[in-house]
Formats: structure tokens, sequence, C-alpha cells
């Protein structure tokens, strides 16, 4: 992207928008997505702070030349400085409380959904982490009317459930960033970092008064919801106002070292700290992804509902599992197409090893782009659809093998044909005569290399054809007594019945190496599916146990302060968590649903066969 471009719109009094333009960018980008949002007052150096973001070209407008620039979220996509194959999405957000704007009710949706979207937030002040600082980010403390955490359906309508303990769990990293920071970093004379002067600044205070519950609550849930809590303080980048005007203009030399040196600080832990986004479940988000997420966040906000993000994970999820069948579809016809030159192949044997490389590695295609296929759904859409594909290209190997035959039939039996029309066979021995050349014929086909797995029943039908012929010159042979004629007739007759028969055995034949190939290849979806399944839950488990380990830090901290209440909260949410990861590791190996998928196929297989 040469420059930003607005990707949620929020016009005063009217409704948020993605835009389409901006949409189609993330919808293209097939990379994980590294996402950096950045909230906090007007002019206070955001825009400045995601330009050096962005390799220090300046994209996002400043301060002083914004006055008409749309509000809301901003978007610029760049490749990712130091992840190889990532791309950052910087989130720049435009007139959160601004007043000269008008303070929409929309603002608390937009720092929602910069919440909701990025990966780290950066929450940008000036000058000091003091209680107008907190005050500022009383959007935080709403945040439980404004994101649900599971889908309403399965809680009763009255049931307040709290959900925030799950916020950690998708919530992105935390950064302040305190800028025209004039203090020293020091407590009791002694030097601290920057990280501990932010937590400091987030220290409870103990009491049960209003002011003290006041003072509490955006530090209690900065420090509930967020995963992880950073600092950075800048000096003043310049010391003249008149210079801060043209900021953008400035060589980096004509700035403060210390202020050049910590942006340059800021970048590379941006760069080599903050991870891809994910979602529950450890999935990792890819431009297209994040776009289909803002579509899904912000049509709830406009449908009058609040963003829940098991919801989003449901909504993509089944987006992004149709895409895998059709995208694994194609990849099957993809590789097909290139097998088709060796059609008609000699047996069904050979065709079915095409049709597995082939399924294979569509198979993969499917495995790698889908994701919380729980109930097997789309595998078994797969599954179906592939058996389609193998039917008409089965189909298609038949067919070829039968032009082919008859091409080679009609080669062979020329002088046959003409022989019986010159009525070279209508004279005494003549009927031997010609079942000598349809014997010499019929052994040439044999021989003939390349006719495929239609060979028997073309050579029955060019058989049967000649029937009424062959018959006719048996009869006007006078050589042959009623007696030999008759038997000779019943030689003809056994021969078709015996060719018959094995066109059947060889039919039923065909289906039974069908058979054994369709069972492998659900054995072999169940096995890829089983791996896939146990990785998704190993992520799962996984991320259980970090959010445990986290909640116990939380836990300590609590208790040496006395908030015994709390710590009793975080108590219940770690025992929730300990019982999940317990029924988690507990349950069967989806051992029903992978039934289910392969009954349907089964039970197809065997109504086929003949008798
Ligand atoms: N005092 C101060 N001004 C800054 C800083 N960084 C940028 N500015 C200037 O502040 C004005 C607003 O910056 P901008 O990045 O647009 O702020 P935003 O509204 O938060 O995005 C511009 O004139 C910038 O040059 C800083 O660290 N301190
Ligand atoms: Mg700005």
């Amino acid at each position: 992207m040469e420059e930003p471009m607005c990707l949620i719109g929020n016009k005063e009094n009217e409704e948020i928008i993605v835009n389409q333009e901006a949409l189609q960018i993330l919808l293209d980008i097939t990379q994980p997505v590294v996402v950096v949002a950045i909230v906090g007052k007007y002019r206070t150096g955001k825009s400045y702070l995601m330009n050096k973001l962005a390799g220090g070209k300046n994209g996002f407008a400043l301060g002083s030349t914004i006055q008409s620039k749309t509000k809301g979220i901003w978007m610029w996509c760049v490749p990712h400085p130091m992840k190889q194959g990532h791309t950052l999405v910087l989130l720049d957000t435009e007139g959160l409380g601004d007043v000269e704007k008008g303070d929409s009710k929309n603002d608390a949706w937009i720092f929602s959904l910069a919440i909701l979207l990025s990966s780290s937030l950066v929450y940008n002040s000036l000058g000091t982490i003091d209680q107008q600082a907190m005050d500022n980010l009383h959007y935080v403390t709403e945040l439980t009317e404004r994101i649900k955490v599971k889908s309403p359906e399965g809680q009763a309508m009255d049931e307040e459930v709290d959900e925030s303990g799950e916020f950690k769990r998708f919530f992105p990293s935390f950064i302040w960033c305190v800028r025209d920071f004039t203090l020293k970093l020091e407590k009791n004379d002694v030097p601290i970092t920057e990280d501990q002067y932010l937590l400091d600044a987030l220290e409870l205070k103990k009491g049960l008064g209003r002011k003290v519950q006041d003072y509490n609550l955006p530090r209690r849930c900065i420090r509930h919801y967020f995963h992880s809590h950073k600092c950075f303080v800048f000096d003043r980048p310049v010391s003249t106002s008149n210079a801060l005007q043209r900021l953008e203009k400035l060589q980096e030399s004509q700035l403060e070292p210390e202020f050049v040196k910590k942006t340059t600080k800021f970048c590379r832990h941006i760069y080599e700290n903050c991870n891809a986004k994910t979602l529950v479940g450890g999935y990792t988000v890819t431009g297209r992804l994040l776009g289909n997420l803002a579509v899904s966040y912000t049509e709830a906000i406009r449908s009058g509902s609040i963003p829940c993000m098991e919801n989003a994970v449901i909504a993509l999820a089944q987006i992004e599992n149709s895409r895998a069948v059709q995208k694994a579809l194609a990849k099957y016809e993809e590789e097909m197409s290139k097998n088709i030159g060796k059609f008609p192949t000699e047996t069904q044997e050979e065709f079915l090893n095409i049709h597995q490389e082939c399924e294979i590695e569509a198979t993969k295609v499917f495995m790698g782009l889908s994701f919380k296929d729980e109930n097997g759904e789309y595998l078994t859409q797969l599954i179906h659809d592939l058996a389609a594909k193998k039917s008409k290209y089965s189909l298609y190997n038949e067919e070829e093998s039968a032009k082919k035959c008859k091409a080679i039939l009609q080669n062979l039996s020329g002088s046959l044909e003409s022989d019986i029309s010159d009525g070279k066979f209508s004279k005494p021995g003549g009927f031997k005569q010609f079942l000598a050349e349809k014997n010499s014929l019929v052994d040439e086909y044999k021989s003939s290399k390349g006719k495929g797995v239609k060979a028997l029943e073309i050579l029955q039908e060019f058989l049967t054809e000649k029937e009424t012929v062959e018959a006719a010159i048996l009869q006007a042979d006078q050589s042959l007594t009623i007696k030999e004629k008759e038997i000779e007739d019943q030689r003809v007759r056994t021969e078709a019945a015996e060719r018959e028969k094995q066109i059947l055995e060889e039919h039923n034949r065909r289906l039974e190496v069908d058979m054994e190939n369709q069972k492998k290849s659900l054995e072999d979806h169940k096995r890829l599916m089983e791996e896939k399944m146990v990785e998704e839950r190993k992520k799962i488990i996984e991320q259980n146990e970090w959010m445990i380990k986290e909640k116990l830090k939380e836990q300590e901290e609590v208790l040496k302060k006395g908030f015994s209440q709390e710590s009793e909260m975080l108590k219940d949410q770690i025992k929730d968590l300990k019982k999940q990861n317990d029924e988690a590791a507990n349950r069967s190996l989806f051992g029903e649903i992978l039934e289910a998928i392969a009954r349907p196929f089964a039970y197809a297989l065997t109504a086929r066969k003949k008798p």
C-alpha cells in the first residue's frame, strides 16, 4: 500500500461503515498479519508514531493537516520489516475524544474495534500517567458492555455473566506510550524501568469508598483484561513549538537525540515482540481473515448488537471452510488435468492411483486452509465432492477407453468386413475360414496395448454385431452337417455367454477395487482430520495453560496487596480453566464424528454392486 486508507469510517450521526476499497486490500493479503492499533486523545502524536512504524514514511496525516480527515480507523499495510512472510497492519484511530469533531456515540465502538482487530494495542498519552490520562482511557471500563466473548444463545436472558475473565485470551498486548515525558524515572530516589513506572501507576488503592472505586476501576480493567503491559516514555521531540508544527519535515539530526533513541527502541520492540494476530484456539489471522473479522464486527454493531468474538470466529470458520473446500476441489482438477493425457489407463487400479495422488494434494489444501470444522461438516462435503469428481473422471477414462477400443477394432476388422461383403465365406468350408479370420482378429485385438478398462465390453459389442452374419455363414456352409451346425451354433452361444460372465466379473472386480480405494481414502481423511483435531486441541490446552499461568501471576499480585475478593474470583477462573483442560484431555478422539462422515459412503458403495 502506497498510503493509508480509511478502513472503518465513523461519521457523526452516521453508522459505522467498512470502506470496501480498504477491505479488498485486506482480503487480498494471504500472509499472517501483525496488527498494531493506536488509540488515545487527538493531537498526542499518534499518527507521527505510526508513520515511524511504517518505516519513517509520511503516510498518516498529522494533526496540523487533518482538519477534514474522516474519523474512524485508518489502515496502512506494509511488509513486516523483520518477520518474513508477514504483513504489518497499522491501525490509526482518528478523532477519538475530539471535541471539535463532536463526541460521537460511535467513539466507544471505534475503541472496541481497535481492540478486537489488533494483536497489540498502543495507548498514547501526553505528559505523565496521571488521573487525567486514566480518565481519558474510560472506554476501557465500558468494554464489558461492548464486547461479548460467548454467543448469547447459550445463556439465559436474565443471566448476568461476567465474561471479562476471558478477555485476556482474546485481547491484544498493551503498550502505553507517554509522550513529552518530563519526570525522572525514579521511585524513592531509586531508578525504575518504564514498565515498573506503568505497573506502579496501575497499582490499586485499598478501600471501599466511591473515590477509591473510581480510581481503581480503569486500573483494574487494564490489569485484568490485557496479558502484558509495556511502557515507553518519550522526551519532547523538539524544544520549540514552532518546530513541533513541522516535525515531519525535520531531519532526524534536528530532533532531540533521546527522542530519536526512544522511537527506535519502540519500533524495535513492536517489530520483534508483537506477534501475528491469532484467534482463540491459536489460528493465525491472515489479511483475509482480518478483513472478514472487520466486516463481522462492524455489522454486529450496525445491527444494534454487541460484537461477539465466538460468533465472529464461527462465521469466519464457515467462510474459510467453504473456501477451503473450493480451493481443494480446484487443486484436484488442476492435478487431474496434468494426468489426463494418461487416459485411458490400462487398468482401473492405474486410474485409482492417479485419482489418489490428486486427492491427497487436494486434501492437503483443505487441511491447510480449514479450521474449527468441528462436526466434520466441510470435510464430509469435500469427500462427497471429490467422490463425484472421481466418478466424472472415471467415466471419462471409460469413454476414452471405449473410443480407443473401437478405433483398434475398426482398424483390425477392415479385411474381415470386405471379405464378408465380397461373399468370400459363402462357400463350402467358408465358416471355418471365417472363424479363423475372426479368431486371429480377436487375438490381435487382445494383444494390442492401451485399450483400457472397456476392452472386453467393446469386443463383446463387436462380436455381438457379427452374430447374424456368422449365423448366416454357418447355415450356408454346405460342408457341415446339421448336427455339426448345431454344435457350432451352441459353441458360439457358449463363448458369448462366457464373455458376458467375464465382463460381469470384471465389472464387479472394478467395483471392488473402487470400494477398497474409497475405504482407504476415508481412512486417510480420517487420519488427517484426527491429526488436525489433535493439533487444534493441543493448541487450546496450551492456551488454557498459558491463561492459568497469567491468572496465577495476577492472583499472587492481588494477594500480596490483600485484595482477597479479587483473589477468590481469580481462583474460580483458574479452577474453571483447569476443568476445561481436563475435559478436553479426556474427550474421546472424535470417533463418532468420523464414523458419521464415513457411513453414507460405505452405504452408497455396497448399493452399487451388481448381483
Ligand atoms: N508535543 C509533541 N508533539 C508531537 C509529538 N509527535 C508529533 N507531534 C506533533 O503533534 C501534532 C499532532 O500529531 P499527530 O501525530 O497528528 O497526533 P494525533 O492526532 O494523535 O495523530 C503534529 O504537529 C506533530 O508534529 C510529540 O511527541 N510531542
Ligand atoms: Mg492522527
